[in-house]
Formats: structure tokens, C-alpha cells, sequence
């Protein structure tokens, strides 16, 4: 890069920031008060303080387990628990959500709402995705999605019950991924847009905007230790993205696994790919949870143009039973999606032998 196009791309006057972007935008929301503006505010706050403490993870006492199981039966590691206290103390300190579903704790957890807010908004989140990566220093993430409570529901009487909607009730979703870089990636159903955090100032910018997924691409993101466990429709799809067709620059696929969800799907939604966390043998709803992993990213991939599906129906028109429940999860470019859905029902073109 030369010195004139370094200091074109360092001239920071031409992004917007994430704030600039919120406020310009909120007219497109039917709720338009400026509540929910604050709300997506209060979220990007606890992302950076999250962002400070990870770029410092081997120099704190934050790497490894803290000792306690969570509810879903996985050791809790120390960053999981700092992201969600900070993820609960910021939306706690804004006063503009009534409730929080976490991947951390049992219970949905209410907020009392400020005097000065309505505190109509429910977020559901996954303060730390792939938390597992975080002690070999590879990129994790924060997933989130958020809800109205009903018209008739006065803020501090919400419950669950509020909170266990379908994914087409979603107001908004979004993510982090504390990458190379630390981006936040959100729609409101007006489009995905991603913004990179600029640490020199510590504002995130507005560097993606209307992100489109290719309709087809070559990465195919699976944990293919579990293949033996797979249906054989999933086995059988499996081998065909693995053969060489002279008509298909796609194939063979590559197999890219980071075991980070967030940072597996936002490569492959910038890309073009697949991933897939289908059900197996012992497990039938798969791994992911449906509240705060696949209907959030269900509804970027569809506003960025993708697909989302557990194998037989749409993701986000699941009803949910409960704030922890899990499910299947094929999510991706939409060519992609469709085909391993023919796979999985039977109907994909005949294979290949030799
Ligand atoms: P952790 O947060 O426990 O690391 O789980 C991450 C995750 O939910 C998702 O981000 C990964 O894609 C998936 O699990 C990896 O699971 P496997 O290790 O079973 O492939």
C-alpha cells in the first residue's frame, strides 16, 4: 500500500460511527422513540469493555474456568462470566430492557426499568460464543437478539413468556466478533450493516454496509468428527461438496471449522458457505440454542440474502418452548442451504461413484 493510500484509508471523516448510524436510521423503525437507539448504544458500550478485557486476556486473570457448570452442563470459563456481567450491567445501567435471557444464567433475569424509560426491549444473548477458543487466543464472539414486550405487558411485569417469541418477532439482532479486528454486525430488518471498532478512538465505524452473502461459495463449516453420528442424507451431501466437478468452481469445498459460531458465520457470510450443526445420533436438537444462536443469525443471513433452517423448517418461524432450547442448524447461502436440504430429504441429484 503506498503512503497516499494509507493516509486516504487513515482519513476517518468518511466513516460514520455507529451512533451517527443508529440516529440516522431510527425513523425506519416503527417504534421510533429513541429508546431503541440507546439500547443498541448500551449493547456497543459493554462491546468494547468486553473488546478492552480480551485483548488483555493472557495479561489478566481472566484465562481458564471459573469453576461452575452453567445450564447447559458446560464449564463456564472466566470470560464467559465477565461478558455477562458486563453485558447485564450495561443494558442494567440503561434502563431501556425490561428482561435478559443469557446463556449464563437458568433464569431469564428482569431489569427494573429507570423513571426516565419505557423498557419495552427483551434481549436474548450469548455474551461469549466459542468460549472454548478463548485460552489458545482464537476469535470469539458475542451473539444477541432482541424483542418487544407486548403492547399490554407494563415493562416490570415481563416474563419468559414475553420473551419466548418466534424469530420473525425479532426487533433487531446482531453480533461481535472479537477478531483480527473487533467488528459489530446488526440488522433491524432493514439490511445487515458492520462496524469496525477504531481502538485509537474508541468508537465503532461504519466499514460493511448492506452486506450481501453470495448465493453459493466453497466453504462448508461442520464438526466432521461427529460424521459417523450424521443422517446418511447429511453424509451423502458431505461427499458431493467434496467432489471435483470441472463445472463447479466450488467444488471441492473447503472445510473450515474455527468451533467459533460467530466467527465461522461471519466468514461465511461475507464468502459465500454453509455451516451446519446438525442433529447426531446422541444429540437430536443438535448443539446450538435456538434463542440466542440461531435466531439472531437466522435473521442476518436472511437480510444479508441467506437461508436458515433446521433441516426441515425455517428457523426463525420455530415456536420456542424455552429460553435454553436447542436445535439443528443449517445456515448460509441460499443455493447451499437448498441443497443440503434436498440431501437431507432424499431428493439431491444422483451421485457420482467414481
Ligand atoms: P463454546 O461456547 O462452548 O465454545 O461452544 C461454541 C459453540 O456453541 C459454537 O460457537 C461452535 O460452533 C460449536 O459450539 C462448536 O461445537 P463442537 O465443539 O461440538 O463442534
Amino acid at each position: 500500500m503506498s503512503d497516499s493510500s494509507i493516509a486516504e484509508h487513515a482519513d476517518l471523516g468518511d466513516f460514520k460511527t455507529l451512533e451517527q448510524f443508529i440516529l440516522e436510521t431510527q425513523s425506519e423503525y416503527e417504534h421510533s422513540s429513541g429508546s431503541f437507539s440507546r439500547l443498541l448504544r448500551d449493547m456497543s458500550v459493554a462491546a468494547k469493555i468486553v473488546n478492552r478485557d480480551m485483548r488483555r486476556a493472557g495479561l489478566l486473570d481472566i484465562y481458564g474456568q471459573t469453576g461452575i457448570t452453567n445450564v447447559q452442563g458446560e464449564v463456564q470459563k472466566k470470560m464467559d462470566a465477565l461478558a455477562h456481567k458486563e453485558f447485564v450491567l450495561a443494558l442494567r445501567r440503561g434502563g431501556e430492557c425490561c428482561l435478559i435471557g443469557s446463556e449464563e444464567h437458568a433464569e431469564a433475569i428482569p431489569i427494573d426499568a429507570s423513571s426516565e424509560s419505557d423498557g419495552h426491549y427483551i434481549v436474548l444473548m450469548d455474551p461469549l460464543d466459542g468460549s472454548s477458543n478463548i485460552d489458545v487466543n482464537v476469535s470469539v464472539g458475542t451473539i444477541f437478539s432482541i424483542y418487544r414486550i407486548p403492547d399490554d405487558v407494563p415493562p416490570e411485569e415481563a416474563t419468559l413468556d414475553d420473551a419466548l417469541q418466534p424469530g420473525t418477532d425479532q426487533v433487531a439482532a446482531g453480533y461481535i466478533v472479537y477478531g483480527s479486528s473487533t467488528m459489530l454486525v446488526y440488522t433491524t430488518g432493514h439490511g445487515v450493516n458492520g462496524f469496525t471498532l477504531d481502538p485509537s478512538i474508541g468508537e465503532f465505524l461504519l466499514s460493511h454496509r448492506n452486506l450481501q452473502t453470495p448465493d453459493r461459495g466453497s466453504i462448508c463449516s461442520i464438526n466432521s468428527g461427529n460424521y459417523h453420528a450424521f443422517d446418511q442424507g447429511l453424509r451423502d451431501y458431505l461427499n458431493w461438496l467434496q467432489e471435483y466437478d470441472e463445472n463447479d468452481p466450488n467444488r471441492p469445498a473447503k472445510t473450515r471449522y474455527i468451533g467459533s459460531f460467530v466467527s465461522d458465520f461471519h466468514r461465511n457470510m461475507l464468502m459465500g458457505g454453509i455451516y451446519m450443526y446438525p442433529s447426531t445420533q446422541g444429540n437430536p436438537d443438535g448443539k446450538l440454542r435456538l434463542m440466542y444462536e440461531a435466531n439472531p443469525m437466522a435473521f442476518l443471513i436472511e437480510q444479508a440474502g441467506g437461508k436458515a433452517t433446521n433441516g426441515k423448517t425455517r428457523i426463525m418461524e420455530l415456536e420456542p418452548e424455552s429460553l435454553h432450547q436447542r436445535t439443528p442448524l443449517f445456515i448460509g447461502s441460499p443455493d447451499m442451504v437448498d441443497r443440503a436440504h434436498a440431501f437431507l430429504q432424499g431428493n439431491a441429484p444422483q451421485q457420482r461413484t467414481s
